[in-house]
């Protein structure tokens, strides 16, 4: 199973948005497997959009992303990294399709909810820089015979 960081964004926990969420990807059947609210700092942004480094929105990006605490989750499943994408939709929220989180529920491009890892490779990095082994819990989900066949399960 794949693991992928999500980030509910400052705008995303200013507007009561957290709940929502974490509903949309349980209800597909997605584990929890980290949860924890963090203020994000210079150092870990640096790194995190570390692709937008020369851009001139970065500035305001690191800036919005530090103004309030920030709500972190790992989530484990089969595929999750291109599942959960779909799911939040496009950067350009009020482009976004309806039904998907940025879709149903933002218009800017900047505070845009959510955040999350656009790679296996990604997540990988944005896990270690956001959560510590002891942060992260390996439990048996008890539907997981009910989302996935035995064959999906291995
Ligand atoms: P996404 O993967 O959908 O979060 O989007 P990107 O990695 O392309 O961008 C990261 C964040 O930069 C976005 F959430 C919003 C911000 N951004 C801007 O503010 N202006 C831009 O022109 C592009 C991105």
């Amino acid at each position: 199973m794949e693991r992928t960081i999500v980030l509910v964004k400052p705008d995303g926990v200013q507007r009561g948005l957290i709940g929502e969420i974490i509903h949309r990807f349980e209800r597909k059947g997605m584990k929890l497997v980290g949860l924890k609210m963090i203020s994000l700092d210079d150092a870990i942004l640096d790194e995190w959009y570390i692709h937008h480094k020369d851009k001139a929105f970065f500035g305001n990006l690191k800036e919005y992303m530090m103004s309030y605490p920030v709500v972190a989750m790992l989530w484990e499943g089969k595929n999750v990294v291109v599942t959960i994408r779909k799911i939040i939709g496009i950067t350009l929220a009020r482009q976004a399709e309806p039904g998907t989180i940025r879709g149903d529920f933002a218009m800017s491009q900047q505070y845009n909810l959510i955040h999350a890892s656009e790679s296996l490779e990604i997540a990988k990095k944005e896990e270690k820089l956001i959560f510590s082994d002891s942060e992260i819990f390996d439990w048996d989900k008890l539907d997981h015979s009910h989302v996935y066949t035995k064959e999906e399960l291995g």
